[in-house]
Order: C-alpha cells, then sequence, then structure tokens
C-alpha cells in the first residue's frame, strides 16, 4: 500500500539524532572518525535491514567552509551526514536546554535550581536555542530527503522536529522515538516551554517509548496540560481530527555481535589475562557513562558498605568500574567526577593491601574487544541507575554470560527492570543497604538459581533485539500513515 522509494531493494531510513554515530577530531589537514560510546549508537548500529543514512552534530566546532567540506566528504563514506552548530548555539542548545534543563527533568532531578542557572543564560534564551537548532537539522534533513523516505527523529533533544519538517513538508512520514524515560506529567508540568514542546512533538506521526509506563505518562501530560483526548492508541486533536499514535518499543542490543566476538582469539586472549589477573576473586563490573542518573556514587557507597559488613569477603572480591567521561563542559558533570574519585579513594585507602585495591575506576571507554571479554569473565554486574530509560549495559553483560551465568543487580528504576527483572536481583538504587545485601545475596547464590535467571534473561535478550525494535517501529509508522490516509479518505 505504501509507495516506498527503495534504494538497492531497502527502504531508506533517515536517522536524525543529535550526535553522529562517529565522533571528528581533526589531525592535521585530515579528520579522523571514532564511533561514540553510548546507547542509542549501539542499539542503532544493530539495525541492517535498512538503507540507513544518519543526521546530526559531528561533535565539533567546524567555522572554515573548506574544513565543513573535508570534514563532510570523510563522513560521507560512513552514510553520515553532518550539522554544523556553532559554539553559541552548541552553549544554549546542547549544553543547556538539552543537558541542564530536559535530562535532569526527564530522569526526575528536577529544574535547575539557581546554581545550576546562573552559569548558563536563562531557561528562554536557552529554548529558543533549541528551537533554533531544531530547525538547522530540519534543513540538513530536507537536503537529503527523497520521497518515500522515513524520518526518524530520536530523542529530547529533538523535539521540535517533527514539526520543523511537517512545516517543510506535510507528507513526511515522522517518527520520534524517546530513549530517556517521560516522567509522571507531575514532575512535566514544571517546565515553562511544556504546551509549546508537547505541539511540536505530537506533529509526529508515530511516538514511541521504551515501556508503557513513559507512553502513559506522555499522554496523561498531553490530557492535563493541552487538554487533549487520550485514547488507547495515542492522542487526539479533535477539532483538527487528527491522531497521533503512542506505543511502547522497547529497545534491545544487536546480540550476536557480542555473542560472536566472545569467539574471536583477540577476546580469548583477553579473557586469559583478566582470569589471571583476578584469580581467586570474584568480580563485580559497572559500566556507565559518568552522568548522575548512572548513580555511580550511590553504588559506591553500597559497595562500601558490604565491605564494612562482610569482612570475610574483603580480600576476595573486586569492583571493577568503567565510567566514561561524557558532558564534560556541564558543572554538575565536572563535580560529578570529584565525588566519585574522592569517594573510590576513600574505598581503596580504607581496605587495600600493598598489593591489591578494592576497586580498580577507571574514568575511560572501553573497546568493544576488551569491554566484551570483561563482561564475559564478570560475577556480579551492577547496573543501579537512579532513572533509566532502558539500559543497554544490562544486556550486554546478559549476551556475554553464556559460560559463567553471572549475577543481574539492577535497578528497579530503569526500563530494563520491566523486562530483565524476573532474572534479576531488583534493588532500589538509593537504599545503599538494599544494594549492599543484595551484592551479598548475588555473591552466595546457587548455581541453579544463577542458571534459571541468565537462560531467563538471554532468551529476552536474544528475541527482542535491536533489528526487532528497529523494524516494529517502522513497520507501526508505515501503518500509522496508511490508517491515517483512510481516515482521510472517508
Ligand atoms: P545511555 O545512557 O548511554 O543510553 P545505556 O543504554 O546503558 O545508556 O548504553 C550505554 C552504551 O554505551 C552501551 O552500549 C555500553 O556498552 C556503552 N558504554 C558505556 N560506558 C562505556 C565504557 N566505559 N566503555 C565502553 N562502552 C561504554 C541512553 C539512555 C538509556 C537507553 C539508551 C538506548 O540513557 O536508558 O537504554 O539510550 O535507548
Amino acid at each position: 500500500c505504501m509507495n516506498d522509494v527503495r534504494d538497492g531493494g531497502r527502504q531508506r531510513l533517515l536517522v536524525v539524532a543529535n550526535r553522529l554515530p562517529v565522533s571528528a577530531t581533526r589531525k592535521g589537514n585530515n579528520w579522523s572518525l571514532e564511533v561514540s560510546a553510548g546507547g542509542l549508537v549501539s542499539a542503532l548500529l544493530g539495525v541492517r535491514q535498512f538503507e540507513t543514512r544518519w543526521i546530526g552534530w559531528a561533535g565539533v566546532n567546524v567555522v572554515d567552509e573548506a574544513d565543513q567540506g573535508a570534514l563532510t566528504k570523510a563522513l560521507e563514506e560512513q552514510r553520515c551526514v553532518p550539522v554544523f552548530l556553532d559554539e553559541e548555539t552548541v552553549h544554549q542548545y546542547y549544553n543547556g536546554y538539552c543537558n541542564n534543563v530536559l535530562w535532569p527533568l526527564f530522569h526526575y532531578l528536577g529544574l535547575p535550581q539557581e546554581d545550576r542557572l546562573s552559569c548558563t543564560r536563562g531557561l528562554e534564551d536557552q529554548f529558543e536555542a533549541y528551537k533554533r537548532a531544531n530547525s538547522m537539522f530540519a534543513d540538513v534533513v530536507y537536503s537529503v530527503y527523497r520521497e518515500g523516505d522515513i524520518v526518524w527523529c530520536h530523542d529530547y533533544h529533538l523535539m521540535f522536529l517533527p514539526r520543523c519538517l511537517k512545516e517543510l513538508d506535510n507528507n513526511i512520514k515522522v517518527g520520534w522515538f524517546l530513549h530517556t524515560p517521560f516522567p509522571s506529567s507531575e514532575i512535566y508540568r514544571t517546565l515553562p516551554s511544556r504546551s509549546e514542546l508537547l505541539k511540536a512533538v505530537l506533529s509526529a506521526d508515530l511516538i514511541g517509548f521504551h515501556t508503557y509506563d513513559y507512553a502513559r505518562h506522555f499522554v496523561s501530560a498531553c490530557t492535563r496540560i493541552l487538554g487533549l483526548e487520550g485514547t488507547p492508541s495515542g492522542v487526539e486533536d479533535h477539532p483538527l481530527g487528527k491522531l497521533t499514535r503512542v506505543a511502547a518499543f522497547p529497545i534491545g542490543i544487536d546480540p550476536n555481535r557480542f555473542i560472536d566476538a566472545l569467539q574471536s582469539p583477540e577476546v580469548q586472549t583477553y579473557v586469559k589475562e583478566l582470569q589471571e589477573k583476578f584469580c581467586g576473586r570474584k568480580v563485580m563490573l559497572g559500566v556507565d557513562r559518568l552522568d548522575m542518573i548512572k548513580g555511580i556514587p550511590q553504588k559506591l557507597l553500597a559497595f562500601e558498605k558490604f565491605l564494612d559488613e562482610n569482612v570475610e569477603w574483603r580480600d576476595k572480591v573486586q569492583l571493577v568500574q568503567i565510567a566514561v567521561p561524557t558532558r564534560t563542559d556541564v558543572h554538575d558533570y565536572q563535580r560529578l567526577t570529584s565525588q566519585v574519585h574522592k569517594i573510590v579513594g576513600r574505598i581503596n585507602g580504607r581496605f587495600g593491601t600493598l598489593t591489591t585495591v578494592p576497586i580498580h575506576h577507571l574514568d575511560r571507554s572501553l573497546d568493544f574487544h576488551r569491554l566484551c571479554a570483561l563482561y564475559a569473565i564478570t560475577d556480579v554486574a551492577l547496573v543501579t541507575s537512579l532513572r533509566d530509560g532502558m539500559n543497554l549495559v544490562s544486556y550486554e553483560f546478559v549476551a556475554c554470560q553464556n559460560m559463567k551465568k553471572g549475577v543481574l543487580i539492577l535497578s528497579e528504576l530503569a526500563g530494563a527492570a520491566q523486562s530483565l527483572g524476573a532474572g534479576a536481583i531488583l534493588v532500589n538504587p538509593w537504599n545503599i543497604s538494599d544494594v549492599a545485601a543484595a551484592m551479598k545475596d548475588a555473591l552466595d547464590m546457587s548455581e541453579a538459581d544463577r542458571e534459571e535467571c541468565h537462560c531467563h534473561n538471554f532468551e529476552h535478550v536474544t528475541t527482542h533485539t535491536a533489528q526487532v525494535w528497529a523494524d516494529t517501529f517502522v513497520s507501526e509508522l508505515h501503518d500509522t500513515i496508511y490508517e491515517a490516509q483512510q481516515r482521510i479518505m472517508r
């Protein structure tokens, strides 16, 4: 029924996200490109069934036109199209409105208090920059767009994009997916630009969330703030007769990428090295971007309490915490880094010996093969986010655990708790005693129980993949548009 424009036989999909999946760094006259860490990138790299173009910011400020041309050319080989944002826009839109306002708000941390506001200009200026940036994204999308393409907008950075695109051409098929939680309307309603933002995103044909709860919160915000009717299929705007479909599409990973990598000689060598290094000790692992929502300080405090209370485990357990720095320009993130370093230093000082320390803390990203090896040798994974849209680290850990069948300690406030909850020890990450007790329970868990939990999780991770997620979203978008056309014809 739909007239797809196909490229090499496949549906063309324009994926628009704030950041491209690669980061660019200048090397003399050339550009070097490196795949960036993060959940969205990991999930979308697993999507292979579409002819995909990426559109987004390359993460660098490039002013000179010749430089812009060279970077555009380098990115073309990766099927990426850059949006060039100037420094002031990045400051106000990205560091300001996106990361200092929407991100904390959507994770229940509230709007910026005075000290967070004073380091940037007021919310209103930032909101104007946000709209401007979204319209710059729309212009680039439109320059790449061919009739029949599907445009899939991602995340809280681009809530205005569906409106901007529909203003350029009302026939563009637009989907929007939120990777973070959508908070309760009681939290969301504090946002000064709450109505404008909701209306803009409602221009999309399909709106997706990780969980049913987030979708419900969104629909209820539209009802309470805009007075629109929430129906089982979405949000209805009666005078206009427009229905925006709203649904849950839980994301996944590409599990085979991990399972296959474990067989590679490179990963097996790393596995051996790590097993020798940690011989005689149980390994607990945290892999997070260094972000307040990941609850790293709380996790460390729980580990300290665990060591305090369980003397017999002190020289038998090792915590490895990999924390990749992000948003290093934002003041709160700098403060979080020093806070984490302080706690790690204290715990290592208290419980270390001449030859060992209880926490190996790394402020950096790990390459894929080393990460797989680390997941594979881990006994207990600690995913203790204070809030998390889904959390893919928990999925990646499960994919790598067929040999070991380790235990997953999982925050009940992460979206993943709804999919992996039955095969994990669920905790309230704010409750340090609860998490410390879970660490002990995980280490003591019987082999039969570990096996049962792992099988449950492995089954989920290998069936609810990134491919399934993208396929379901795109085919739902097709159906939605088809139904809308039928409604108009009736
Ligand atoms: P993130 O907040 O980035 O994603 P998550 O889903 O856990 O969180 O994904 C992190 C990804 O980055 C994983 O693929 C992981 O391997 C990688 N990564 C993290 N730290 C790393 C490190 N130190 N070294 C190497 N790789 C590292 C956002 C939302 C999530 C949501 C995803 C996808 O916050 O809730 O699950 O998008 O929608």
